[in-house]
């Protein structure tokens, strides 16, 4: 439990965010009292302290998903959100059953991450059914847009752009690139899949020569280096990882084959977790895209308007940079995941 302090210093990191994302919103959001208000003779407004809000969580497989879930957790505790949290362990059918549990429980507002694009049709149905919307969180799910109210998170596609225009600059656009894929069907992999090749049409010197999905994980994502490694060996000059997670765990098998990350084989990856800057400092790493976690009070201002009946948009982005190696140092202090 937090003490008073952490509370009020919570509450104030809080307050800033939702202050700092509503300049780059289309809308002009106030973080909504505490207290149901109403004006006279309207329908008595929720407050954050009347609200009850259900997060299905796709899982805790790398360290973007961890601090995504810490960002939702801090938030509910300091605006004092009643919060029913669940983590599928990155299984849909556990999403899926957590939804439906959630429905029963007859929350405000399901926020759901999507693990996948697809099979969500149905469930999703069920909440439009028993009156309940439902906010998409950080994915995309393949629906008809009538079957979720809003969806906030990055564009995966300009970040796999971004990448590709990154790749092309440290190998001069020369490269035989192998590439880690997150999760499969989850709509950043499809995403970053996608924009990276768009760029890569206008570079006919880089090659994708192996392409494999390590699902996200630190663990998969060496596995899969390996077995690069193994068929490639010395003829790969660059790595473009979904996230960082897999990029760190590719590191361990470069080095392990005996090539030096970041200097025999560029890598550039994406989310700038904390794991990013250390391996960009020990010169392992040459760029990461950011990709933001911290979407809890965006998420919960959202799900008050929406309990509320307000409208809001149908996407609400993430404003995100690149990272690199040359001031790592100062930055890692100031990041927050
Ligand atoms: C992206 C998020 C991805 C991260 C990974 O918004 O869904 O899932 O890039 C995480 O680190 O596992």
């Amino acid at each position: 439990m937090m003490t008073k302090v952490t509370r009020i210093l919570m509450r104030a990191v809080v307050q800033a965010v939702l202050f700092s994302i509503a300049g780059c919103e289309r809308f002009s959001p106030q973080v909504p009292a505490d207290h149901a208000s109403t004006s006279p003779g309207a329908e008595p407004k929720k407050g954050y302290k009347d609200l009850i809000v259900g997060y299905a969580q796709l899982g805790a497989e790398s360290e973007w998903r961890s601090a995504n879930t810490a960002s939702v957790k801090e938030a509910a505790e300091v605006l004092g959100v009643e919060l029913k949290f669940s983590d599928a362990q990155q299984k849909q059918e556990n999403q899926i059953k957590a939804i439906r549990s959630l429905i029963a429980q007859r929350v405000d507002v399901i926020g759901v991450a999507p693990l996948t694009e697809t099979g969500w049709d149905h469930v999703f149905k069920e909440a439009r059914e028993a009156g309940i919307p439902i906010i998409l969180v950080d994915r995309r799910a393949a629906v008809p847009p009538d079957l979720y109210v809003t969806l906030m998170g990055s564009d995966f596609l300009e970040e796999g752009r971004k990448a590709a225009r990154i790749v092309a600059e440290l190998t001069n656009g020369q490269a035989n690139i192998v590439e880690l894929v997150g999760t499969i069907d989850s709509a950043p992999a499809n995403d970053r899949y996608r924009g990276f090749r768009e760029i890569l049409k206008d570079y006919p010197g880089m090659k994708i020569i192996a392409s494999e999905s390590g699902d996200f994980t630190l663990a998969q994502g060496k596995e899969v280096m390996e077995a690069f490694l193994k068929t490639h060996g010395r003829d790969i000059t660059a790595l473009y990882a979904h996230n960082d997670d897999m990029a760190l765990g590719a590191i361990k098998a470069i080095e392990e084959y005996g090539l030096r990350p970041g200097v025999d084989i560029k890598i550039v990856s994406v989310d700038a977790a904390r794991g990013a800057f250390e391996a960009m400092i020990a010169g392992k790493l040459n760029a990461t895209v950011e990709c933001n976690p911290l979407l809890g009070p965006k998420f919960l201002q959202l799900a008050l308007q929406v309990a509320n009946g307000e409208t809001v948009p149908k996407w609400v982005p993430s404003e995100e940079g690149v990272f690199f190696p040359g001031n790592a140092k100062e930055i890692l202090p100031t990041r927050k995941y």
